[in-house]
């Protein structure tokens, strides 16, 4: 018999179940189209204790009870016509834990429906790509923490450690562990979005080659900047096209796709009423590098900037965008994790926010040296409001906003499009100030719309006839 079940062997089931037979567990395999039980068995069958099967009825009578079957399909009405197939044969009792990139709110949906029919679920993000998958992955699960107790030992095993502590941990009730998937594919938006300014801003101010950039960002990643994303983003400004012999990244095409989580989280931001501007000008920025074509015409009809301004020294420019991509890099984890945190509070999750740093310091997209600060800032002040708040960013913050505001400068000067670094700025720049001028917003709603507003030195609602007599009067 097998402890657990892996449904969907397309690279993520594929890789997490040859993960769980490594780690020593008996895994059954199956797939919606049986050829490729039949090519997995063929090509990782003797790597460990796997027994393939051709039907759910099949799957299902090959597992211990309560069953564990760990769902990998394409996210969306494919898991739904996957519970299906399998319900049938299951009891209650048993548990399916859906390891793909849904949407939160199908979670809490299946969540219902399942828990209704006497079977329990567990949504869980799991990030690290093919790699993470098959070396340990950052495992977030979500659901019923009884569930979760039935396969946290497979789920900690099989995940990332750093310090000798597991990437998993359990996240909260309901569609909490897919949510915070989701922020985090968000900031892993957010993230490669700055890496690509960074790179668009040095090799267009200073004219530098790919295999110059490729040892500048080699040279970041020994730094506060080091990460996974920093690390890969040297090799594959490295790496030369067989084909031409030019810099890989310089044939590539210009249009950047997307699946669908960096746009969630901005919608879910949206909704919440949370101001997270570093991912969503991530998302934006991908729409508009997919207009290529209209692109191509604009940039021979539309006028850009002469660059007059005094060319930077290139030395300085380089530690300056290092200053600038960690400061927005900043400004995007804050907001992501002030996102959790209205979330949270939404749905009734209680996420803690140390905790879910903590378990993306390995295995995931977004690893860096920089969460241990993000765990040590929640240790230190659970109740923290905003990241930029506690005292290691707050200082980062205040050493890096020179340099960030001269590369903007540049970036300005020379109509280098910066839209992520920027929109972080402006977002530093309008949290910090005590009065925006969304007093004159007001003014202009109440005038058009007799909207009210609110005085500094009164109680009160208040309009104004602006165009009638002029007259303030209170507002019940
Ligand atoms: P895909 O997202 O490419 O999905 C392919 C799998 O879905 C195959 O097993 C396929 O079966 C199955 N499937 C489809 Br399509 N429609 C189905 C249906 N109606 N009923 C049953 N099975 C169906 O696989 P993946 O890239 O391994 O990703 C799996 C999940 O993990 C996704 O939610 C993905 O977003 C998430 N994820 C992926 C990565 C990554 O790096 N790829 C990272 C983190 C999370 P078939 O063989 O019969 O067509």
């Amino acid at each position: 018999m097998s402890v657990i079940a892996v449904v969907g062997l397309a690279t993520m089931g594929m890789n997490l179940a040859r993960n769980l037979a490594r780690n020593g567990f008996g895994v059954s395999v199956y797939n919606r189209t049986t050829s490729r039980v039949d090519d997995f068995m063929k090509q990782y069958g003797s790597e460990g204790a796997f027994t393939p099967a051709h039907t759910p009825e099949e799957l299902v009578s090959q597992l211990e009870k309560p069953r564990r079957i760990l769902i990998m399909v394409k996210a969306g009405p494919p898991v739904d016509d996957t519970i299906e197939h399998l319900a049938p044969y299951l009891e209650a009792g048993d548990i399916l834990i859906d390891g793909g990139n849904s949407y939160f709110l199908d979670t809490v949906r299946r969540g219902k429906a399942l828990e209704a029919r006497g079977f329990r679920f567990i949504g869980t993000g799991v990030s690290g790509g093919e790699e993470g998958a098959l070396n340990g992955p950052s495992i977030m699960p979500g659901g019923a923490r009884d569930a979760y107790q039935q396969v946290e030992p497979m789920l900690t095993r099989i995940s990332a450690h750093v310090d000798g502590e597991p990437c998993c941990t359990y996240i909260g009730p309901g569609g909490a562990g897919h949510y915070v998937k989701m922020v985090h594919n968000g900031i892993e938006y957010a993230d490669i979005q700055l890496i690509a300014e960074a790179y668009d801003l040095l090799s267009h101010a200073l004219e530098l080659g790919a295999e110059d950039l490729s040892r500048i960002f080699a040279e970041w990643n020994k730094g506060d900047l080091e990460s996974y994303l920093i690390q890969i983003t040297s090799e594959v400004l490295a790496k030369r096209d067989r084909a031409t012999g030019r810099p890989l990244v310089d044939v590539i095409l210009d249009e950047a796709a997307q699946k669908g989580t960096g746009k969630w989280a901005s919608q879910s931001a949206l909704d919440l009423g949370i101001p997270v501007t570093a991912i969503t000008e991530a998302v934006f920025a991908r729409f508009l590098s997919a207009l290529k074509a209209d692109r191509q015409v604009a940039s021979r009809t539309l006028a850009g900037a002469d660059g007059a301004m005094r060319a930077p020294a290139p030395g300085s420019l380089v530690d300056d965008v290092r200053s600038a991509l960690y400061a927005s890099k900043m400004v995007a984890y804050a907001q992501g994790f002030e996102q959790m945190q209205a979330a949270s509070n939404e749905y009734g999750w209680d996420l803690k926010l140390g905790a879910i740093a903590r378990i993306w310091r390995g295995g995931c997209i977004i690893r860096a040296r920089f969460l241990n600060r993000i765990t040590d800032a929640y240790a230190e002040s659970p109740g923290l409001k905003n990241l930029l708040l506690a005292p290691y960013f707050r200082d980062a913050m205040a050493s890096a906003q020179d340099a960030w505001r001269r590369v903007l400068s540049v970036a300005v000067d020379r109509g280098i499009p910066v839209p992520a670094f920027s929109s972080s700025l402006a977002y530093y720049d309008a949290y910090r100030r005590e009065r925006l001028p969304a007093n004159l917003v007001q003014g202009l709603r109440d005038y058009f719309g007799a909207h009210t507003y609110k005085r500094i030195d009164r109680e009160g609602s208040f309009h104004t006839r602006w165009s009638q007599d002029g007259e303030e009067v209170p507002v019940r």
